[in-house]
């Protein structure tokens, strides 16, 4: 995936403003839930969120597990474990992973209560801050938790804006927050993963060149994927992959042509709600 050079502006005002904000929040928090996806968990996770939330307790959250290959996401949770850091698979549509999510909550609530009562304090709820980078399911899974929908969700970045505290049972309170990139992507890869799972804005992203990306990421990583989804041979360039796929869906435009630019929506749309199969586009160094 290293010819995706562009220079898109994928850290909107609007970012700066929110980190701005969630360095404040978290001056109130006892624990940050962070959700990654599983499909890309570590160029899923924000350093800026990491940096930010330095010295309060954490919980890492893989999220859409349902749509990562279950092969990879066990070598991530062996990453993990020898990484020592506390890590849940969940898909936050569905009740997966929300036991033990639910669990790691009560144990900081005990720690909490046993910390405020040695200081003579009662009755204060433990306020939890749920951050990642925009897509992730962050406030679907905190409706999960409240068992209702109070946060706004949607299949596109941005659309959480505001903050807002929500009960999720007696003594609990989370903070949805609004997703957040940051400024720079050191490796070129990372942006391009995050653009192939949609958590970057399509709209100033060149949609024929990620979908040439993931194109050549399948035929190397999941072979026979594409001539089983799309009848298509997997022989060529990427861009012929493409024509391929629009003339295989009878996707054409003026002069019969094939369309590129409704392939590569097509694609990247299938791809991003696991009609491909269960994909992971990231596996660990072990
Ligand atoms: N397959 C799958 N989809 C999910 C999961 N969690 C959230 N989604 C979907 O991902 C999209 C973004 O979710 P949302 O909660 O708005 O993400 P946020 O931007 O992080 O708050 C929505 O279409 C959700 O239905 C999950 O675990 N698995
Ligand atoms: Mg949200």
């Amino acid at each position: 995936m290293n010819d995706f050079k562009t220079n898109i502006n994928w850290y909107p005002g609007h970012m700066t403003r929110a980190m701005r904000k969630m360095k404040e929040d978290v001056k109130l928090v006892d624990l940050v839930i962070e959700l990654v996806d599983s499909r890309v968990p570590l160029s899923s996770e924000n350093p800026d969120i990491e940096s930010l939330t330095r010295g309060k307790k954490r919980l890492l959250i893989m999220n859409k597990a349902d749509l990562a290959d279950p092969d990879v996401s066990e070598k991530w949770a062996g990453y993990y474990a020898e990484k020592k850091v506390d890590v849940i698979l969940a898909d936050s549509r569905n009740s997966s992973g929300k036991k033990e999510i639910a669990a790691a909550i009560n144990k900081s609530m005990a720690e909490k209560k046993a910390r405020d009562l040695s200081r003579g304090i009662l009755n204060r709820p433990l306020r939890i801050l749920v951050a990642g980078i925009p897509n992730v399911g962050k406030s679907t899974l905190i409706n999960t938790l409240a068992k209702k929908a109070v946060a706004k969700t949607g299949d596109k970045p941005g659309v959480t804006k505001g903050n807002q505290w929500i009960k999720i049972s007696k003594g609990v309170e989370l903070l949805d927050t609004p997703g957040v990139l940051w400024p720079k992507f050191e490796d070129p890869n990372v942006g391009v993963r995050l653009a192939l799972i949609g958590s970057i804005n399509d709209n100033v992203i060149p949609l024929g060149d990620l979908a040439c990306n993931g194109l050549l990421f399948l035929r190397e990583k999941y072979s026979g994927c594409l001539n089983k989804t799309y009848g298509i041979s997997e022989e060529g360039s990427p861009y012929e992959l493409l024509i391929a796929l629009a003339k295989a869906r009878n996707l054409l435009k003026t002069g019969a042509l094939p369309d590129e630019e409704r392939a590569a929506k097509l694609f990247l749309t299938d791809l991003r709600a696991g009609r491909l199969g269960r994909i992971s586009l990231e596996t660990p160094n072990l």
